[in-house]
């Protein structure tokens, strides 16, 4: 089998070594509509990334992504990512959903990790459960069962194995469905359910986790377990006047949310 086409679902790290100083964004849905959150993301990736050991991104980088065989839209993205690499920090990527498909042959073009999700990583002496956050999204029973089979090697590998115009009417597909689906949901209905992240915090060792998805960055900490969720990135919508933002940690390991 061509490497390039391994089912992205086996092929991320499922540990990697400790992150110093790092610096975590998600959800910023970059796509060839979105000219201004591109432009967000260069001048961040100019100025701020660079102030920092390890770049983690949780999720949804991209709108959607087909595969790594067809990757030369996000080609001006991936090279940003490969000479940030290029400077001795590290970047690390966790596919979300609209991006499941992000793969080793990413990782490859984008001197990146590619890791599982979720992951614990040792941040700043602090043992941390990172996730893009969609699994706990548990009173969406038919977002699950399309969670399940998009994350599934198999349903992967099928999916690989279809032409680029296949695919990307697929996607369109899913994402026309995704979006009628969004308008007849309440926030709550796809918001997390706390006690599964405190189930995931538990089962993993750890007293804090970040996660991004929601859209509805907050710091949860009067809770046993810590949670703390990332901004996503819009600065193309007219009718709002733009929100990005990232997750930085102070010394001793004490995480809090930058908006910019
Ligand atoms: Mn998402």
């Amino acid at each position: 089998m061509d490497t390039q086409l391994q089912p992205p679902a086996l092929a991320g790290l499922t540990s990697i070594p400790p992150l110093s100083n790092p610096v975590i964004i998600s959800d910023l849905h970059l796509a060839p509509k979105k000219p201004k959150t591109i432009m967000g993301f260069v001048r961040f990736m100019r100025t701020f990334a660079p102030r920092y050991a390890e770049l983690v991104i949780l999720g949804d980088l991209f709108d959607f992504w087909i595969g790594d065989d067809a990757m030369e839209e996000a080609e001006p993205i991936i090279a940003l990512l490969k000479l940030h690499a290029s400077t001795g920090r590290r970047v690390v990527v966790m596919p979300g959903n609209r991006d499941v498909m992000l793969g080793a042959g990413f990782a490859a073009a984008a001197g990146a990790e590619l890791v599982r999700d979720p992951i614990t990583v040792e941040i700043r002496g602090r043992k941390v459960l990172l996730a893009h956050g969609d699994q706990w999204c548990l009173r969406d029973e038919a977002y699950q069962r399309f969670r399940a089979m998009t994350h599934d090697p198999r349903w992967q590998s099928a999916a690989l194995s279809k032409s680029v115009p296949e695919r990307l009417a697929l996607a369109q597909q899913a994402r026309a469905m995704s979006e009628s689906d969004k308008q007849q949901k309440s926030m709550a209905d796809m918001d997390v359910v706390e006690s599964a992240v405190a189930e995931a915090a538990r089962d993993a060792g750890v007293d804090i986790v970040i996660h991004g998805h929601t859209h509805r960055p907050a710091a949860h900490v009067g809770a046993a377990i810590e949670r703390w969720v990332l901004p996503d990135w819009e600065l193309d919508e007219t009718d709002c006047a733009g929100r990005s933002g990232c997750i930085t940690f102070l010394e001793g390991g004490q995480p809090q949310i930058q908006m910019f």
